[in-house]
């Protein structure tokens, strides 16, 4: 028999790899995807070499082709972590660039759809299956040159509310993760286009931010309670954030 499967977006940096060594550690063979190939290649090794099992596979979730053949392709399926995502830009409504926005809707809610669509059917028949999907506390909260962002986050949190009520009676639950301020590799990164002082500034004085360890735990915890227990939703933040905008920084 095929060993329990995880599929894991976004799975070549920060929360996406990190959740994925530590399913592969709680005994998921883990199907590692993201566009960068190179390093999916890296952390499959990594994971093999430890004693647990992965396969790396280049995808970029916004091609459902390439979705559908994924899932066409494997045995079996039992958690699908919809991680991949990000923000693009931080400029206000007034002036911010549609194309950053559509882009952050294809991956945020569209890539989401992708997946979820075509891992479903494998979800179901595995008789116990979980999907995870990486929202965001800006899913809940709009703050000032966010707007893309924020909106794109509102759609993951609508998708995945509304398939878990679609989803009653079946055998899978729909888990959502609401990080707050992460400090992962990338992600402010790429908001910023690249400017590595506007995104080292997001982080100034806070001495803790969540790691992407702290997010990878907390969705391991929730997708390995019993079968019957469905954390909806858990709002994750530093003890330094005490809402969207509040938060401690030491001068
Ligand atoms: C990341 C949190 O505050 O940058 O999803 O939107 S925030």
């Amino acid at each position: 028999m095929s060993p329990r499967t995880a599929v894991v977006t976004g799975a070549s940096s920060g929360i996406g790899a990190a959740t994925a060594r530590r399913l592969a550690e709680a005994g998921y063979h883990v199907v590692l995807t993201a566009r960068r190939a190179d390093r999916l290649e890296a952390l499959a090794k990594e994971i093999t070499a430890s004693g647990h099992s992965a396969a790396a596979v280049a995808l970029d979730v916004t091609d459902r082709g390439a979705v559908d053949a994924l899932a066409a392709s494997l045995d079996r399926v039992d958690v699908l972590f919809a991680n991949a995502g990000g923000a693009l830009g931080a400029d206000p409504v007034a002036t911010a660039d549609p194309a950053d926005w559509r882009t952050m809707y294809e991956v945020n809610v569209l890539g989401v759809l992708n997946t979820v669509q075509a891992f479903l059917p494998g979800l179901i028949a595995s008789g116990d299956g979980t999907v995870v999907v990486l929202s965001s506390t800006a899913a809940f909260t709009p703050y000032e040159g966010g707007g893309g962002y924020v909106a794109a986050k509102h759609g993951a949190h609508a998708l995945a509310g509304t398939l878990r009520l679609e989803l009653l009676g079946e055998p899978v639950r729909v888990v959502e993760i609401a990080p707050g301020m992460v400090k992962s590799e990338g992600f402010a990164l790429t908001r910023f286009h690249g400017d590595e002082e506007k995104a080292a500034a997001v982080y100034a004085g806070v001495a803790e931010p969540l790691t992407s360890e702290d997010i990878a735990d907390t969705v391991t915890w929730a997708v390995t309670r019993p079968p019957h227990v469905n954390v909806d939703l858990l709002v994750v933040r530093p003890r330094a954030q005490a809402a969207q905008h509040r938060v401690h920084r030491k001068p």
